[in-house]
């Protein structure tokens, strides 16, 4: 059995009542995380208001989330927080979390101030923005930094600063049912098929794309190509519309409908090889303990490619995997990616023994809400 985490999940006396707001940027990565942390505080027995400006991806995310059937989840709408009827007939949160640095709505933050300078039994809530993910040296400098406010109707309290991560120093990761039950196995392994290799596809418009498809056909192994719904899925088919690319005999290609949380985490678990993306399919790939290929959220100014090296240096990963990367995410010449299957054969048992090997530094360490209820508890 693995070591219990580093220390005891805190309990605290009461079910506490959590306000996490969501302002929704692009794409899936900022309702999947804040999803999944409300998710996994009710888990915990706690109260979760989840304000979140646009929740329809929630529908297929999600299923039951809009309609209140998940216990302890209310799912509010972001405009209600800017209207003083509504706050005034609402419980005071103990914590509030803004994701991502998403500001508050103002008049939630008025309405709750007053409240907190005009009732003694109305507790300051403890106030905590949640960073994005990185395996960068910054995360451990930085968080639970305290930062004072220094204006506004909340001027003089006290907002924390909170960096998941990977390391103990860092704020952890939330862990979904794969990392759970590798957790109750000593030394889970990870099965590769003997037939139809299967290979999920998570991703962007990567320019190595037609070398994806065409080295998964190089090695006779017949293999299955299944297509996330969105982004992945019109990339593949405007790369299939090209005069000059031929996907090869034994690649098939399966296009996904949207799925649920849970299901596109099991996906992964059943795959042989994982290419993700962003933020939150990342630490699910790792949580699957299977090979994966990270493509990095591109930002303009380039800076995720400190990312992805960082992400890679805490990998451990070897030379091939660094320089399958670097391809995937366009900071070399696609044709790394030419013989990028043989790369894999040669490496794929290490590479997948190097990811299982880092989900097991993960289990030792205290995931994501157990680090949250602990710096709620020291500042309560
Ligand atoms: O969608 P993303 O590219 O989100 C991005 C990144 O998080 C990025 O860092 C952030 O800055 C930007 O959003 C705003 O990738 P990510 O993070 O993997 O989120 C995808 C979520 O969608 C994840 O929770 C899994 C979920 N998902 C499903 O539940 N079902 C599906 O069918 C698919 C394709 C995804």
């Amino acid at each position: 059995m693995l070591h219990p985490p580093a220390s005891p999940n805190p309990t605290p006396d009461r079910p506490l009542l959590w306000d996490i707001f969501c302002h929704v940027v692009d794409n899936f990565g900022d309702v999947g995380v804040l999803w999944r942390l409300s998710a996994a505080m009710a888990a915990r027995g706690q109260q979760v208001r989840l304000w979140i400006d646009d929740a329809s991806a929630l529908a297929w995310m999600a299923p039951g989330a809009l309609a209140g059937e998940w216990p302890g989840v209310r799912v509010m709408p972001w405009a209600d927080a800017d209207k003083a009827s509504v706050c005034s007939a609402l419980p005071c949160a103990d914590v509030w979390i803004e994701g991502f640095a998403c500001e508050i709505p103002p008049a939630f933050v008025a309405h709750f101030t007053n409240r907190v300078s005009a009732e003694d039994s109305v507790a300051r809530p403890v106030w905590i923005n949640l960073e994005y993910l990185s395996a960068e040296a910054y995360v451990e400098r930085n968080h639970r930094l305290p930062s004072p406010v220094l204006s506004g109707p909340a001027r003089g309290w006290t907002k924390y600063f909170f960096y998941p991560g990977f390391t103990p120093g860092s704020g952890g990761l939330i862990r979904n049912a794969l990392a759970d039950a590798a957790a109750r196995h000593a030394h889970p392994t990870s099965k590769s098929a003997k037939g139809v290799r299967q290979v999920s596809l998570f991703c962007y418009e990567p320019e190595a794309l037609p070398e994806l498809l065409t080295g998964l056909g190089q090695d006779g192994r017949p293999s299955q190509l299944l297509v996330a719904h969105g982004r992945a899925t019109q990339a593949v088919r405007s790369l299939l519309a090209r005069d000059n690319f031929r996907l090869p005999a034994n690649l098939q290609v399966e296009y996904l409908p949207t799925l649920s949380q849970t299901q596109f985490d099991a996906l992964l678990g059943r795959c042989d090889l994982n290419m993700v993306r962003g933020e939150d399919s990342l630490v699910q790939a790792i949580w699957a303990g299977k090979p994966f290929v990270w493509q990095a959220y591109p930002q303009t100014d380039a800076a995720h490619r400190a990312k992805l090296e960082a992400l890679l240096d805490w990998l451990q990963a070897d030379s091939a995997v660094r320089d399958l990367h670097r391809a995937w995410n366009g900071f070399c010449q696609p044709a790394e990616l030419a013989h990028w299957t043989q790369t894999l054969a040669d490496a794929g048992g290490r590479w997948a023994s190097q990811v299982i090997d880092a989900r097991q530094r993960l289990l030792l360490q205290d995931d994501l809400p157990t680090q949250l209820l602990k710096l709620v508890d020291e500042n309560r």
